[in-house]
């Protein structure tokens, strides 16, 4: 756990296609992290085969792809301490039904399929989407001049 822990996080197409990309990048800076790289993309399936590789073959998987493609997806990589875990925390359970009102799919989603967005579920799998979804160059290194006051 360092400050230099960086996770990626994804707002979906179908939060893109509501307007819901400043909500959600307000809930990491808001809570102090730092953005390293963002870019709208519109992803190809092998791409998505790639990023999904967990759940290729799986039913819902076709369906899960097509949606992924119907739209921009905004990617982004945020750094701080346990933002891998915190983001996941910041995002809700996978499922919007299970969570209560406070988290970005408890406050905006209602079905499984149109969750809003996607983040890293492990340092690895943060470190392994990060380098699929972004070059090297395309993330910036900066100082925040609000550390002093986020971290003792
Ligand atoms: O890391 P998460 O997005 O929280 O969850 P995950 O890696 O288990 O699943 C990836 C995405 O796939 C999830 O955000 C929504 C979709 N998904 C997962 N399980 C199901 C599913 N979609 C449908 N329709 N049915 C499922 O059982």
């Amino acid at each position: 756990m360092s400050h230099s822990e960086r996770t990626f996080i994804a707002v979906k197409p179908d939060g893109v296609q509501r307007g819901l990309t400043s909500k959600i990048l307000a809930r990491f800076e808001d809570r102090g992290y730092k953005l390293v790289g963002i870019k709208l993309i519109q992803a190809d399936e092998q791409l998505l085969s790639q990023h999904y590789a967990e759940h290729v073959g799986k039913p819902f998987f076709p369906k899960m792809v097509s949606f992924m493609m119907s739209g921009p997806i905004l990617a982004t990589v945020w750094e701080g301490k346990d933002v891998v875990k915190q983001g996941r925390v910041i995002l809700g359970a996978t499922n919007p039904l299970s969570n209560a009102p406070g988290t970005i799919r408890g406050d905006f989603g209602i079905d499984l399929g149109r969750n809003v967005c996607h983040g890293s579920d492990s340092v690895e799998s943060a470190n392994r989407e990060i380098s699929l979804w972004f070059k090297k160059e395309e993330l910036v290194q900066w100082e925040s001049n609000q550390a002093k006051w986020i971290y003792e």
